[in-house]
């Protein structure tokens, strides 16, 4: 129904054999909560969630006789009130100690979030009939876990597709806060930490006194769920807002005007968690206007932040969209390398450069950046996109897991040494005090969050993953259908086969061995159009002509780009033998008939790829009318509008691809799908 829609994965059924959990609560102590902190939260979600879960009404004490009890709390409270806790030693910020073992149920944060954590993690056990008893210590694995909200102030989301802003309306932050918190309430269920509310392309208007105020609001909604609100902010706005005559980051003038509009945000949202700031990319504003570097715009940010423990987000998403195709030696996968190398050392401590997971921009398949291994002097976090800009717009199903995992867990070799992705940006690789992730969501109005009943997986195993990045993508998977659809077996089975083949087939059908999402780029982002990709400034190049495709990106005769990795990952790059097929054509130039490894000429890998992705996005909507009766109708009816939509956009999406690679190259399909047969 809409309100399971809006209530996600927290819906707290009742679950099959409740009877067996061995020994069921008869109260709940919430240690030394004081209202509207999250160990208050905690104490108010166990009692919700063992209601539905069990039909049990318990009631919440500071302190209570009355046994067994789920205790929630701090360390610190713990202590006091029972005394030693060795269980606590192995405890991080935000972590929690969750014990199904002695009479009581224990559930113990490093501080008050962390409590707040365990009790969610404690009610999804139930949630899931996960009766066995368990005893262990859950730290995150990077202290940022940050989403990002691209709203605009008139209550549009650019880039987003589930309607309008739930933070703004017409100008000014919303008065009617109940959706925020809930959304809120979601993201502290999954351990997100910190929400940027308003879009990288900022508008200065959120600056005014009044939606300052509004700000204020926001986070009291908000902190409830230990969520710490963020903002994006526009780097001219001394200057078109505050009206100086300059936005200078060297001006002791600019200098001041941000130290008071930030004193003045702490005043309303003293836990303001930091800044977001989009620089010289796409438009925006930024210090290069006035020769200075980007480390000097950012710890502009950072001094202002600094006295209220703030962090400032900084993004590498910096290019020159006018770049001239004619030059082969031109690319934008190298700007951010480019822009960023000679900088490493020269951030504050409290700026974190936020990287978008591929040199490019959110594509179906990419590399992991460069940057990753370029920065050891830099704080670094991860971008992913939960919003599925270039990946069907929530049209399509795409469960990203998979593909943030492979980014993830990719090794970047740095100095020959064991070097993830996820250890470099934890922290870890390089010994840098703080890191970690942001998703842009861009959440809506829309009753199921982002438009589509699947999609919300997407966002579940983005809080799952930058909590534990070994999380696996199946399993993580499992837990979100067992929590939003159910039990039954072929619920499970279904939804999990269709969401593990559903990137691969998106691959397939978009566009594949590296060649980019293939989609309009130049304005919806929807949609195939290879030809959009070329013949302009923006740089998302396929070089494809009537005989060979890709952008070679090698250093011995094209752009370099292989050259930004470490040597050991560089070499394998370098080569065309090495690289693996579903990277070729993003570091190599090839004759349509070059051979893949798999023995296929590169166009008809083309052909069959995209028959191949189209016929198992088909095979979605059988899958899905399976599944009939055994879910709601209401979600039942709202997947299979998406999943029928899908099966037919796939075959525009493949016969568009072929044919216009056909008509290029001229090289009829070997199974006579494609061409004048
Ligand atoms: O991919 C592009 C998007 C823009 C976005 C930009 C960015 C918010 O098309 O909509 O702007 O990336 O990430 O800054």
């Amino acid at each position: 129904t809409a309100e399971d829609g809006s209530r996600a994965w927290l819906r707290y059924a009742p679950v099959p054999q409740a009877d067996n959990y061995r020994s069921h609560p008869s109260s709940i102590i919430a240690l030394n909560s004081t209202k509207s902190s999250p160990v208050y939260t905690a104490g108010q979600e166990l009692q919700h969630g063992i209601k539905g879960i069990f039909g049990k009404q318990l009631g919440i004490n500071g302190t209570s006789n009355s046994r067994p009890a789920i205790i929630v709390g701090t360390v610190d409270a713990y202590r006091k009130a029972y005394g030693n806790f060795d269980e606590a030693d192995g405890l991080e910020e935000d972590g929690f100690f969750l014990s199904t073992e002695g009479d009581n149920v224990v559930i113990v944060g490093q501080n008050e979030r962390g409590a707040l954590y365990g009790a969610f993690d404690y009610l999804s056990r139930l949630a899931q009939a996960k009766f066995s008893t368990v005893s262990y210590v859950s730290n995150p694995h990077a202290p940022i876990r940050w989403v990002n909200q691209w709203d605009n102030m008139d209550g549009s989301i650019e880039r987003g597709y589930a309607g309008p802003s739930i933070f703004f309306q017409n100008g000014f932050v919303v008065t009617n806060t109940t959706r925020v918190a809930e959304y809120a309430r979601l993201l502290a269920s999954i351990r997100i930490n910190g929400i940027v509310i308003n879009n990288v392309n900022a508008n200065v208007t959120l600056l005014s006194s009044r939606n300052m105020d509004g700000l204020g609001r926001l986070a009291d909604a908000m902190r409830p769920y230990g969520v710490q609100l963020g903002i994006s902010l526009n780097f001219a706005s001394p200057q078109t807002f505050g009206g100086l005559s300059t936005f200078d980051p060297l001006d002791p003038a600019v200098d001041a005007w941000w130290a008071n509009i930030t004193d003045q945000i702490y005043t309303r949202v003293p836990d303001m968690a930091g800044y977001l700031v989009k620089a010289n990319s796409e438009g925006q504003p930024g210090p290069l206007t006035y020769n200075r570097t980007l480390a000097d715009g950012a710890n502009m940010f950072a001094r202002a932040t600094k006295p209220h423990g703030g962090i400032v987000m900084f993004r590498a998403f910096v290019y020159d969209n006018h770049i001239n195709e004619t030059n082969w030696k031109n690319d934008r996968a190298n700007a951010a390398v480019d822009f960023f190398k000679d900088l490493d050392g020269k951030f504050d401590d409290n700026v974190v450069v936020q990287i978008k997971y591929g040199p490019i921009d959110f594509q179906v398949r990419e590399p992991a950046s460069p940057l990753f291994s370029t920065l050891r002097k830099t704080n670094t976090a991860i971008e992913l996109q939960v919003t599925q800009e270039y990946l069907g717009q929530q049209c399509h199903l795409v469960y990203l897991a998979p593909l943030w995992k492979e980014i993830l867990e990719f090794d970047m070799k740095a100095d020959d040494r064991p070097s993830k992705v996820k250890d470099i940006i934890s922290g870890e690789r390089f010994s840098r005090p703080i890191g970690g992730f942001a998703a842009v969501v861009n959440v809506g109005t829309n009753a199921t969050w982002l438009g589509s009943h699947l999609a919300m997986s997407n966002l579940y195993a983005y809080g799952i993953m930058a909590w534990d990045p070994a999380a696996q993508s199946e399993e993580v998977l499992g837990s979100w259908i067992r929590l939003t659809f159910g039990f039954n077996r072929d619920v499970m089975d279904t939804i999990t086969d269709m969401s593990m083949k559903s990137w691969p087939a998106y691959e397939n059908y978009s566009g594949n061995l590296g060649i980019q999402t293939l989609t309009d780029i130049l304005y919806t982002h929807f949609g195939p159009n290879p030809a959009s990709q070329d013949g302009n400034g923006w740089g998302q190049w396929t070089r494809a002509d009537s005989f060979s495709i890709g952008m070679d990106r090698t250093v011995k005769n094209g752009t370099g780009n292989a050259g930004q990795y470490s040597p050991a990952v560089a070499q394998v790059y370098e080569n065309i033998n090495t690289t693996p097929d579903n990277l070729l054509l993003w570091f190599h130039h090839v004759n349509y008939t070059q051979r893949l490894k798999s023995g296929k000429t590169a166009i008809q890998h083309f052909y069959d790829a995209h028959y191949e992705g189209a016929a198992t996005a088909q095979t979605f909507v059988k899958q899905w009318e399976s599944l009939q009766g055994k879910i709601d109708a209401e979600r039942y009816e709202h997947v299979l509008f998406r999943q029928t939509y899908q099966a037919g956009h796939s075959l525009v999406w493949r016969d568009s691809i072929n044919q216009f690679y056909y008509n290029l190259s001229q090289i009829p399909d070997e199974a006579k799908r494609v061409g004048n047969h």
